[in-house]
């Protein structure tokens, strides 16, 4: 009985190059990373664990960009397999197993750390109403494991951030379905003030109006809900003021559709900011993350961009 595997897609991930927090699309061509591997079969390892159904995704080249530095982009071709626990459920805690490999199927044995992390992964529902921001563990041989919780039935897409070691940083797309009925989608709030326990985070952006292409500032302003002042114990978040992690709504959900902005060095107290632009018209979601005295703060917000 097969039932499971229908449950699991197969993904490869169109090849788009976009440059995140740049006004200027960075240029790359699809250059294959040359090697011979012919005589060495990989034994793709799935030591201790059944034979499970794996979604693939190519990763591409994403040339990473902080405060205006600009990583010249050499594509590096890597790939990624998700395998999941094939009874799984929602709202149950799973382990996900990524592998990375390069084209010829060959695991890429190290990984530089980045943000502080050896891998971010990036698990957000096909609807974007669910968001979570995790970091797997690396075992060797290019597997990577992350416990984790889908907390409803329907299809979620799985942004892996990784850097290959000595090279640039790589994003794969990889896709679950976690089986049964999936909830109706929340409605689409442009509202740019929310309330998140003790924070009420205000979101500008300027130009207010966004254009597809156009450089936007994407600032959150933190107060603190108790007193309506400036949060005054905002702390460094994986080695910076704040992450935002943005997706553009689509179906289906591809590498192209992913965007992470870097936070600014200096903003007024309070407040962390972000330059960024959209590459498309339509409705993207933001995530922005920070850490107050210890607790993570994540504020999501819809834009609408023409
Ligand atoms: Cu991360």
């Amino acid at each position: 009985m097969n039932y499971f595997t229908s449950a699991f897609l197969l993904i490869a991930t169109s090849s788009i190059l976009i440059t995140q927090g740049c006004s200027a699309p960075v240029k790359s061509d699809e250059t294959k990373q040359m090697g011979d591997h012919n005589g060495h079969q990989m034994n793709h390892g799935n030591g201790g664990h059944e034979q499970m159904p794996t979604g693939d995704a190519v990763g591409n080249d994403h040339s990473e960009h902080s405060q205006g530095h600009h990583t010249p982009s050499t594509p590096t071709n890597t790939q990624a397999k998700l395998t999941v626990d094939p009874e799984i459920k929602p709202n149950v805690a799973t382990n996900l197993v990524i592998d990375v490999q390069d084209k010829q199927g060959q695991a890429i044995p190290k990984f530089d750390i980045f943000q502080e992390k050896i891998m971010h992964l990036i698990v957000v529902s096909d609807d974007l109403d669910f968001f979570s921001h995790i970091h797997p563990t690396y075992q060797e041989n290019g597997r990577f494991v992350v416990e984790t919780n889908f907390p409803q039935s329907g299809n979620y897409t799985l942004f892996s951030d990784y850097k290959p070691a000595g090279q640039n940083e790589e994003v794969s797309v990889l896709k679950a379905q976690i089986p049964g009925q999936m909830p109706a989608s929340s409605a689409l709030d442009l509202n740019r003030t929310k309330t998140l326990g003790e924070t009420k985070v205000n979101l500008v952006l300027s130009p207010d109006k966004v254009k597809a292409g156009q450089e936007v500032s994407v600032a959150f302003d933190l107060k603190d809900n108790t007193n309506n002042q400036p949060l005054t114990d905002l702390e460094p978040y994986l080695g910076e003021l704040g992450h935002l992690v943005i997706i553009k709504r689509s179906s289906p959900l591809t590498r192209a559709d992913y965007i992470h902005a870097h936070a600014s060095k200096d903003a007024p107290a309070g407040e962390v900011h972000f330059m960024t632009s959209f590459p498309q018209p339509g409705k993207y979601k933001l995530w922005g993350q920070f850490n107050r005295g210890g607790e993570i703060v994540t504020a999501d917000f819809w834009v609408d961009v023409e």
